[in-house]
């Protein structure tokens, strides 16, 4: 099966350029500096070093090269992502800070927004995207995932297949521009978006140019697929519309709020989905485990997005001067939080780099926390639990049979390819 969603590039055609000199604020006095760059590709192919600098430097640290505070310990993180109404999300959750520079699409009403915006978009949201809403399709998102797994299985009862390509990308895209109701043509322009959107979140760096370029040429689908009336009658898209009409939004901020499902929606569960085939294919006794009880698909695949984080990081804005475990931030800071080094870091868990599916892995950050925690989590944990689930029932063994690769990305870690033998139960 030839792989149509990936991003079709090279790993590096330009080479990494350097990112244009920054309007860099100076180091301030007291705080420790980590003068090491997290969007290189040397730290995002591997960023637990950076992590565990970070959580050791200090409470909150300093990133000369991009002028902003970071935190990376657990407590720094929930603290953070708590007090939104000092570390605010309507300045932008990227480097950039939109009271000094045009964001490069108009903000997203959810992500980036405060309270009372926030608020009433995030009910209109949930006002169909809730927990009763994935009760009634959980059926449906079953039946795909065991037709998916059986259809592998067609020509022998042992398979090699790409596991990004043929179930961490298939799945989501079999399920979740259904579920919205999108045209049944351009789909492909789904990953290149996000892919885009993750990576506006960091500085402007190749990583940043190549998925402006590709996911550019895929924005205009977008935008049509979110305008009203385009959705199909019925679907997700199409009820988020009446709603919202009712609510009082007007039609151009609708639109904005269906294209927060589609942006978030699909790299996210595809990386997520992704990193728990390889987790669980690199670790038989967790995979034996999830056989033994398949009930256990959804703490597995929570636990790999405590161990993995999809979303790696965040920016929020400081709005006013505050503090920060004795470090004083002043009003206009940018500060990055380290979801991912949040989910490992040792004052918070045990053997926090132990992939263990029956760990208490709740209170993880990879789904952030607070006012603004993924709107989406119902339906990543749903899509990872009846895939997960339908491979433990039907897999007896699930192997790596060559090296994974990874995609860069200035937000985002998963897999690019993900070579796999599965043998049949
Ligand atoms: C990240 O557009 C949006 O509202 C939006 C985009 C990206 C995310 C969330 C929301 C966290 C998954």
């Amino acid at each position: 099966m030839t792989d149509t969603t990936a991003i079709q590039a090279p790993a590096n055609p330009h080479g990494e350029r350097p990112v244009p000199p920054l309007d860099v604020p100076p180091s301030p006095a007291g705080v420790p500096v980590v003068d090491l760059d997290p969007f290189s590709d040397e730290t995002l192919t591997d960023p637990y070093p950076l992590h565990e600098t970070l959580r050791e430097a200090g409470p909150v640290a300093w990133l000369p090269r991009y002028g902003v505070y970071a935190v990376a310990r657990y407590d720094e993180v929930v603290h953070v992502l708590q007090n939104h109404e000092i570390f605010v999300s309507g300045r932008g959750v990227g480097l950039s800070d939109y009271q000094k520079e045009k964001p490069w699409r108009p903000p997203s009403l959810l992500l980036e927004a405060d309270p009372p915006q926030h608020t009433q978009a995030r009910k209109v949201a949930t006002s169909v995207f809730n927990p009763k809403t994935m009760r009634q399709i959980r059926e449906e998102f079953q039946d795909t995932a065991n037709r998916m797994v059986d259809e592998l299985f067609a020509e022998g009862s042992t398979v090699e297949i790409d596991g990004v390509a043929e179930l961490a990308a298939a799945y989501p895209l079999s399920v979740f521009p259904d579920f919205i109701g999108l045209s049944e043509t351009g789909r492909e322009n789904l990953l290149p978006y996000g892919n885009m959107a993750f990576n506006a979140f960091g500085p402007q760096n190749h990583l940043y140019d190549r998925a402006m370029e590709t996911g550019g040429q895929a924005a205009p689908w977008i935008v049509e697929q979110c305008v009203v009336g385009t959705p199909k009658p019925g679907r997700f898209g199409a009820t988020l519309h009446e709603k919202a009409a009712e609510a009082g939004l007007d039609e151009d901020e609708a639109a904005r709020l269906l294209r927060s499902f589609l942006t978030a929606g699909v790299d996210t569960t595809v990386h997520g989905i992704g990193a728990a085939l390889r987790e669980l294919a690199e670790h038989p006794e967790q995979w034996a485990a999830l056989r033994q009880d398949p009930s256990k698909a959804r703490a597995a695949f929570d636990e790999t997005v405590r161990y993995m984080a999809p979303v790696q990081t965040f920016f929020r804005t400081v709005n006013e001067d505050t503090e920060v475990s004795g470090v004083q931030l002043p009003e206009g800071s940018k500060i990055l939080m380290f979801l991912a080094a949040a989910n490992r870091d040792p004052r918070h868990w045990e053997d926090p780099d132990t992939f263990d599916i029956s760990r208490q892995a709740s209170g993880h950050v990879g789904f952030g926390f607070g006012i603004h925690s993924c709107v989406g989590q119902i339906m990543a944990r749903l899509e990872g639990e009846c895939l997960l689930g339908a491979l433990a029932r039907r897999v007896a063994m699930i192997e790596v049979v060559g090296e994974p690769e990874l995609q860069l990305n200035n937000t985002l870690r998963g897999w690019e390819s993900l070579p796999l033998r599965l043998t049949a139960a």
